[in-house]
């Protein structure tokens, strides 16, 4: 194996899992509102740090020491505070990958989504989970083996399940929901291109009619 070397025409894909749960406190003792915590995980909840080197989670600048690493995981950070705020996950891989750091961009939730039928019940969490893909394209020889050799059992659930909400059924029925979608586009497209082929014609025999009827003046 040759320090550095990049396998042609190889992409390897990593599932993965982000977001942030949050809780409303119902004691406030300060100004603080909630209790969040903002997570990296595998959408199984599989291990993910065997091609992770490190992850950065980058705080607003209200908080402490707001640059928040791990070199394992858990990768996640639990706080109280009063906002919402976009937090910077930067995902390091390990030096033998020649792999630039990747960031994701998160918008933290605290509040329920607006527009519920329902008043939203006291104490129930707010989630806000990301489903996303690491891409490794043409990864070195050495990458390729931790990526390899690293994953234990299935990287998606097959069904969902508590927090693990991304499976492969639920993909394969949102799949199904775009294809009848796109059938009901094609649909209602062809429709308005025969009413307006209809139209054209029709059109034309007017332009005849009149240009007769001037003809006749
Ligand atoms: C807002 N633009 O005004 C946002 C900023 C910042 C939230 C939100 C700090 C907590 C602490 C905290 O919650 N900052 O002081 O430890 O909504």
């Amino acid at each position: 194996m040759k320090a550095g070397k990049r396998m042609k025409g190889v992409v390897i894909s990593k599932p993965i899992m982000y977001g942030n749960i949050s809780t409303e406190l119902l004691s406030k003792k300060t100004d603080h509102t909630h209790k969040w915590t903002v997570f990296l995980r595998g959408p199984n909840n599989q291990d993910i740090s065997y091609f992770i080197h490190k992850v950065e989670f980058k705080l607003h600048d209200t908080f402490v020491n707001n640059n928040r690493v791990f070199k394992a995981p858990p990768y996640e950070v639990t706080e109280t505070g009063w906002g919402e705020f976009e937090i910077i996950t930067k995902i390091f891989f390990p030096p033998a990958s020649g792999e630039k750091p990747i960031s994701l961009y998160h918008m933290l939730k605290l509040y329920p989504p607006e527009g519920q039928a329902q008043p939203w019940p006291k104490g129930k969490p707010v989630n806000n989970f990301f489903y996303d893909e690491l891409i490794f394209s043409e990864p070195t020889e050495e990458f390729f083996e931790m990526l390899t050799k690293g994953a234990s059992g299935p990287e998606i659930p097959l069904k969902v399940s508590g927090q693990q909400i991304f499976s492969l059924g639920s993909e394969a029925a949102e799949c199904k929901r775009l294809e009848s979608a796109v059938a009901q586009v094609t649909d209602q497209y062809n429709d308005y291109k025969e009413r307006s082929k209809t139209a054209e014609i029709e059109i034309a025999k007017l332009r005849q009619e009149i240009a007769a009827l001037e003809h006749a003046r």
